[in-house]
């Protein structure tokens, strides 16, 4: 809300007076801090006697929804690109499941959901956590069953290559594999 205008400079008994439209405009939509253009105004039968500037330099900021809705907005989505389920970089992944896993929404193919690798230790997978996204890490030797928690990742030495300070990476490591083993990641996001 903008206000606190004052006339200066009025002549003897001139009828003018300063309109305070109390709205003004972002230079942006955007999160972000954004100059502003106000609408004030000079009404009066004497208005015509004075020239009105509008004030300069005046900034406003626009704080960031939480969660995926601000992450969303970072990418310049909107409407429906912006839902969790939406896809618009055509990727096959929705938006929920980039935003869990620190990938770019509008860049399909931009890094792997999961990076795997084997070793003679066993098999290693490292991704993306942010905070608010719930993730659990499942084991399964016959892919029949898969015991929730079965792996607790520890964070990943290697925080290299990340979308955003955001994320941390974590690795998960299922060793001891007689012949085979599977590993997957669920999040849920609120
Ligand atoms: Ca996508």
């Amino acid at each position: 809300m903008l206000t606190g205008g004052v006339l200066q400079g009025v002549i003897g008994e001139d009828e003018v007076m300063l309109v305070e439209n109390l709205t003004g405009s972002f230079a942006s939509a955007l999160p972000g801090t954004w100059e502003l253009t106000t609408n004030y105004a000079i009404v009066g039968i004497d208005a015509g006697n004075y020239a009105l500037a509008q004030p300069t330099g005046l900034k406003g900021i626009i704080d960031p929804p939480p969660g995926l809705a601000g992450w969303a907005l970072g990418y310049e989505l909107f409407g429906e690109d912006a839902d969790s389920l939406a896809d618009p970089d055509h990727d096959g992944l929705s938006n929920a499941q980039e935003y869990a896993f620190g990938l770019n929404p509008t860049m399909a193919g931009d890094q792997p959901v999961v990076i795997v690798a084997s070793s003679a230790t066993g098999l290693t997978i490292s991704y993306l956590q942010r905070s608010g996204v719930t993730y659990t890490v499942q084991a399964t030797t016959d892919l029949t069953s898969w015991p929730a928690g079965s792996v607790t990742p520890p964070v990943s030495a290697d925080q290299t290559n990340k979308i955003s300070p955001d994320y941390t990476r974590y690795e998960a490591t299922l060793s001891n594999l007689e012949g085979r083993g599977f590993m997957r990641v669920q999040a849920v996001v609120p």
